[in-house]
């Protein structure tokens, strides 16, 4: 017979697990007091959401699922949040809650709301803990549902009472998973769709940023020369600095890879899902689409792919690179056309030293000083949609961004959690500065922990991205300004250096300097988006061969 709580312990071990990040609550004191005499080690941190963000990264960029604690009602309220996070996100996280006794109470409905049911939405799988001699059982099961394709957020409630009582339950062995595979039928039909196509093009999503399957990929690219743009989440699976490469669909519609997509008549979609913000908007009678990815497609008014290779990405990938052949009909001039557009946009806007800086500028700056294997963790803002469109990712997961929930508020623990799985990598978080002071409590997380990261905050003393919004829509300037703290004093006050730039010209080697002291630095930075709208359509005033189009960006 073992303690409930030293069971739970020793099955989160032989799943690997080396981190718990969270808050304990006075119901999870056995847990806590397991964890402290394992292997595992506890992260502490300053707000239950900050932990969830970092849990789903470490399951974002390990594939074994992150861990995160909290107690019931509002710590577990608290994880809401970072739940939807990694559940749109495809992140495997599991989320252990406390609960006071089930099977004797002396406080009535004190801090009580229904977390499972809150949880279950939210989650792949949200189950209570009602007996010891299950936990082991039930501890297996969420690790196995948590990376199954589609990966997400797995919900665990542990009561007190259960925690301390007795169990003689064994532990099961982790097995691995392995997805399935297309059958070699479909993968026949689709190479003839292919090879029919008159200008394929390949779409490379979240999916293929999951398990390795750049390999796969840039053979198809190279045996084929068919050109690909990526997803948000997409980005880096295939280097970007391809001649091949078409960029990032960082809008909807209306920009340089738009008029590629749009003179396209076959995108070979891998691993995009709708979860993700449209790259592109499918139309009846357009461009038709092939869907390659773990699991079926969910069919929507604006993605409703004609035929699908359902199974193992760098399978069907490998198999389809083994069958098709280059076409000699097909034709990507006017493709490879508008790829020049894009890099004389991104040149221009890296010439631009005005200050405040612009956002082109900025991602030309960063670019510049991170090497190819650096992490740039963005929160969310318009500065985004800046940095998916021109910041050129080397290699998978680099540029680690949220563009299924897109939430504020991530970027900070998204960079800590990346800096607490690979030491040796230089880290940058971007945020913005309504993001950045949504979860900046977890900048004494990141001192307190000894990281070395830099915070870059893009400073407009306002909620930019829908101020933006705003102007586009023809709305007058109303209620999106704010003021902020001094920035340099706030990071100080955390044991944090704090910089502030005066002038474009000194970004570069105030950020080189900040990587090179090591430790954790805040810099401060005037954003100008008044030219917003005019920079994002540079790119369709570059003067080629074909006219651009003139109506606005659907971000
Ligand atoms: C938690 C959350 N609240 C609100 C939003 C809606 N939203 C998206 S971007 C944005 C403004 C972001 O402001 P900031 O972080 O300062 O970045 P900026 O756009 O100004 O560069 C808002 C309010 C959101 N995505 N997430
Ligand atoms: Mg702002």
């Amino acid at each position: 017979m073992e303690k409930t709580s030293d069971l739970i312990v020793r099955a989160l071990e032989s799943e690997g697990v080396k981190y718990i990040f969270g808050i304990p609550g006075e119901e999870n004191l056995d847990l806590l007091d397991s964890i402290s005499n394992s292997s595992i080690k506890m992260i502490l941190t300053r707000h239950e959401q900050g932990a969830g963000f970092m849990a789903a990264t470490y399951g974002r960029l390990t594939g074994s699922p992150g861990v995160c604690l909290s107690t019931l009602g509002p710590g577990a309220t608290n994880l809401v949040t970072a739940a939807a996070y990694a559940q749109l996100g495809g992140m495997p996280m599991i989320m252990i809650t406390g609960q006071k006794p089930i099977t004797m109470s002396k406080q009535g409905r004190f801090q009580i709301v229904d977390v499972v049911e809150m949880m279950r939405p939210l989650t792949k799988m949200a189950k209570q803990i009602v007996h010891g001699h299950t936990v082991t059982s039930i501890i297996r099961e969420a690790f196995r549902v948590a990376v199954e394709e589609r990966p997400g957020a797995i919900h665990i409630e542990l009561p007190e009472d259960i925690a301390r009582e007795n169990s003689d339950a064994e532990i099961y062995d982790k097995t691995g998973y392995q997805p399935a595979v297309a059958d070699s039928h479909s993968i026949v039909d689709v190479v003839h769709k292919i090879q029919q196509a008159k200008t394929p093009l390949i779409l490379l999503g979240a999916g293929a940023n999951r398990r390795g399957t750049r390999n796969a990929i840039k053979s198809l690219i190279d045996k084929t020369g068919i050109p690909f743009f990526t997803t948000q989440l997409g980005k880096g699976v295939v280097d970007e600095r391809s001649p091949l490469c078409l960029g990032t669909a960082a809008v909807s519609s209306n920009d340089c890879v738009h008029m590629a997509i749009n003179s396209s008549d076959l995108i070979i979609n891998i691993g995009h899902d709708v979860i993700e913000k449209p790259p592109f908007f499918m139309t009846r009678g357009g461009f038709e689409v092939i869907g390659i990815n773990f699991f079926a497609a969910h069919v929507d008014e604006v993605y409703f792919p004609q035929m699908e290779l359902v199974g193992d990405i760098s399978s069907s990938v490998a198999q389809l690179t083994q069958y098709i052949e280059e076409q000699s009909h097909w034709d990507f001039r006017f493709i490879l056309d508008i790829k020049k557009r894009l890099d004389l946009s991104i040149e221009e806007g890296a010439k631009d030293s005005s200050f405040p800086i612009s956002p082109p500028k900025l991602v030309s700056i960063v670019r510049n000083i991170m090497p190819s294997d650096g992490i740039i963790s963005l929160d969310n803002g318009l500065y985004k949609i800046w940095f998916a469109r021109n910041y050129q990712a080397h290699e998978p997961n680099t540029v680690l961004l949220d563009n299924s929930l897109a939430t504020m508020g991530a970027g900070l623990s998204v960079a800590m959690a990346s800096k607490i799985i690979y030491p040796d990598k230089k880290v940058l978080a971007i945020c913005g500065d309504g993001g950045f002071m949504m979860n900046s409590q977890e900048l004494e997380t990141a001192v307190r922990l000894k990281l070395s990261i830099v915070v870059l905050i893009v400073n407009d003393s306002a909620y930019g991205m829908i101020k933006w919004k705003q102007q586009e829509m023809g709305f007058k300037d109303f209620g999106l300004d704010f003021k902020n703290p001094d920035f340099i004093m706030y990071a100080k006050s955390y044991g944090a250096g704090g910089h502030r730039i005066e002038k474009t010209g000194e970004l570069k080697a105030l950020l080189e300097q900040c990587f090179e002291v090591g430790g954790v630095h805040v810099i401060d930075v005037s954003v100008d988006y008044t030219r917003n709208h005019e920079l994002l359509n540079a790119c369709m005033n570059v003067n080629t061969t074909e006219g651009g189009c003139d109506d606005g960006f659907k971000s």
